[in-house]
């Protein structure tokens, strides 16, 4: 029974029971047009084209997101205030006095209209074994999830932690909170035991639902053995519901639950519960440069809303398309654009289990053709990586499915665009190059947000999305001065509130106004500085705490990693490149010299196998300026390092070189 469950879903569905189930979804949702667009929603209100539609979604924010909420989401009843929001004491509340169920505007409404429609394709780790889950068989996985979690003791208002990798029974997992009106707290399974307690500890979990063992890159993770090792210190976990990933048996504890065969045992129809709109839909957490990491609370609404909006319009994403984001589920934007904006358009999301260079660095493309994927959504470090094995590894593949090639993550710089662009997409696919973080929700700055025929530049993030105004201040007057015209740099805020902005730090929302807010009164500080051309095009220049000074000069990081990395530069070579390493530096030099300036010359080259990052792919350029400075002691939070040999390695080669 396990088996078929991971395998095919063969879940037996009597006719009776369709009819109640059906019934069910008919009495909750109400008539729903993907194909509807934003423009016809506000086309009463006088606006027609693009930009006219950009200026109302900021100058009548109200009457925008208002009447695109009662548009795209299926209400249980209607709110009474669309927004109230005061960011002088971080207040953001949105749809005050709706009620809805997040899982329903997910499922219901679907299956109620075509329940056969691929909602999920498991992407598994072997190529070729693809599994394929209709709306009809994840709302049914759901809702048995649901009604276990609630046998469990789960109520309203918990929080439970999910510690697995992208699968079915994972997004199962999280629409199954949402359904019974409990929050999630995903944790990438990639993170250590002692990652994972501090998580499930700041949460107050008394559930974790994992697997026995996940499978990535042909290799076995084994999962549970981590979470056992991990609620040994957290006093608030109850039990552990287990999935099977693989046939191994793992020792079973009086606290843990076999997830497959108790949830069999429960009945197909879970009641969804009438949540407000700003109740709590999940916490994620996120790592500052220092303290402990942030538990970011995003709420049932206006989340949904905004993730469900960008999908459609960043990526022009079209019912029947297939999208493929090859994200982790336990990053912000698993939870975006796998789970939450795919699923409410209806649409047909990719789960990736593997990894880039998984049996070969061909993998994707081959999945793009296997897959017939139209919407391709990834990051820059993967791109870099793949560029250096060569074109053949792409064009061994038919990707004429693929219509737009998306970017997250990190600036993507000059020659990674450009291969992405030729090479993956045949030079007829847009890049889009998309800005946003874990406290956006979604997409904030992309280049096609409204206009599918727009021009792009390439590395520039371009335009901002509908109801986002973003604003560049001065980082060296405490934000007196804000930069109001064009062809200028500052500090990334944004001015007015959206709906998919995070609602505060769980437990933290002193922190919370700190961080976000008081920097800047009166702006959203997104902790990123920007570049605004003479056209009004927005450049994401890196975080704002990795510019670095060279002579006097502020310098953003990404444009000297255009070129280079740092300017104590930390060189990785493409493989099989033999070369000594001075004339390599000499080379460097006079590559900054001619593309920067003479002043931004590194003194130091560094030749490395690889750099420290997070497991989501973002470069720790905190912990190189430590290694550098040779404060090796404080390194600071590592617990999101991907590959703790890189940071001895990096620490290693510098040593030899002073
Ligand atoms: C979605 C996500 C957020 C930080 C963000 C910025 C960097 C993300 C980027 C980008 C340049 C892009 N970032 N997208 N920088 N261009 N297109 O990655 O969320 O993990 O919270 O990271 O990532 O520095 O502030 P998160």
């Amino acid at each position: 029974m396990m088996c078929s469950l991971w395998r095919g879903f063969s879940l037996p569905l009597t006719t009776s029971l369709n009819r109640r189930f059906l019934k069910c979804c008919r009495q909750l949702s109400r008539s729903y047009n993907i194909e509807s667009c934003i423009p016809e929603a506000v086309a009463f209100q006088g606006v027609s084209d693009h930009s006219g539609l950009y200026k109302f979604s900021v100058n009548e924010s109200d009457r925008f997101w208002g009447a695109v909420a009662r548009q795209r989401l299926s209400w249980i009843s209607p709110f009474h205030t669309v927004q109230n929001c005061d960011f002088s004491q971080g207040k953001i509340k949105w749809f005050e006095g709706g009620k809805l169920n997040v899982s329903v505007n997910c499922l219901d409404r679907h299956v109620h209209t075509s329940p056969e429609r691929v909602a999920l394709i498991w992407e598994r780790d072997e190529p070729g074994t693809e599994v394929k889950i209709t709306y009809r068989q994840l709302l049914e996985l759901t809702c048995r999830l649901g009604n276990l979690l609630k046998r469990q003791g789960v109520r309203r208002g918990d929080c439970v932690t999910i510690y697995m990798p992208p699968c079915p029974l994972a997004v199962a997992s999280m629409l199954a909170c949402a359904r019974i009106g409990a929050a999630h707290n995903v944790v990438f399974a990639g993170f250590s035991s002692e990652a994972l307690a501090d998580r499930i500890r700041d949460a107050q979990s008394s559930t974790v639902i994992t697997v026995n063992q996940g499978v990535r890159g042909g290799k076995v993770v084994d999962l549970k053995r981590t979470v056992d090792q991990a609620v040994q210190n957290c006093p608030s976990v109850q039990q552990v519901l287990v999935a099977m990933r693989t046939e191994n048996t793992v020792a079973m504890t009086d606290r843990d639950v076999p997830l497959e065969e108790e949830m069999m045992k429960e009945d197909v129809v879970c009641e969804p519960v009438a949540m407000d709109s700003e109740d709590v839909l999940f916490l994620l957490y996120t790592s500052g440069s220092t303290g402990k990491p942030k538990g970011l609370v995003h709420t049932q609404a206006g989340y949904l809303l905004y993730t469900a909006l960008t999908h459609r319009y960043v990526f022009n994403y079209h019912d029947r398309d297939v999208f493929g984001c090859v994200a982790d589920i336990g990053w912000i934007t698993g939870h975006s654009y796998i789970v939450y904006g795919p699923l409410c358009n209806g649409g047909t999301t990719v789960l990736f289990e593997s990894t880039p260079v998984y049996p070969n660095p061909g993998r994707y493309w081959e999945m793009v053709e296997r897959l017939g994927i139209n919407q391709f959504y990834g990051a820059p470090t993967a791109i870099r990586l793949l560029l250096k094995y060569g074109d053949e590894w792409v064009q061994n593949y038919n990707r004429s499915s693929l219509k737009t090639l998306g970017s997250v993550g990190e600036p993507i710089n000059t020659e990674a665009w450009e291969w992405y662009h030729r090479v993956v997409g045949d030079g007829r696919c847009p890049v889009v190059d998309t800005w946003w973080q874990t406290e956006t929700g979604g997409i904030c700055i992309a280049p096609r947000p409204s206009d599918p025929e727009a021009e792009i530049v390439p590395g520039m993030a371009m335009r901002p999305f509908y109801g986002i105004k973003p604003a560049l201040l001065d980082t060296e007057v405490g934000g007196a001065l804000s930069h109001s015209s064009n062809d200028s740099t500052g500090a990334l805020c944004i001015s007015q509130a959206w709906p998919g902005m995070a609602r505060t730090i769980h437990n933290h929302h002193q922190r919370f106004t700190e961080t976000y807010f008081q920097p800047y009164p009166g702006y959203f500080f997104t902790g990123d500085g920007a570049y605004r051309s003479k056209e009004g095009y927005y450049q994401i220049v890196g975080r704002l705490d990795d510019v670095i000074n060279v002579s006097g000069h502020r310098l953003g990081t990404a444009e000297l990693e255009d070129v280079v990395v740092c300017v104590y530069v930390f060189v990785v070579l493409k493989k099989a490149v033999m070369v000594q390493e001075d004339v390599l530096a000499q080379q460097l030099r006079e590559m900054v010299s001619r593309s920067i300036a003479k002043y931004a010359c590194p003194d130091f080259i560094q030749v490395v196998r690889c750099l420290p990052k997070t497991r989501s792919g973002k470069i720790m350029r905190r912990v190189l300026r430590k290694v550098v400075e040779r404060n090796t002691d404080e390194l600071g939070d590592l617990s999101t390092l991907d590959d703790p040999d890189s940071v001895h390695e990096v620490i290693r080669g510098h040593q030899r070189l002073r």
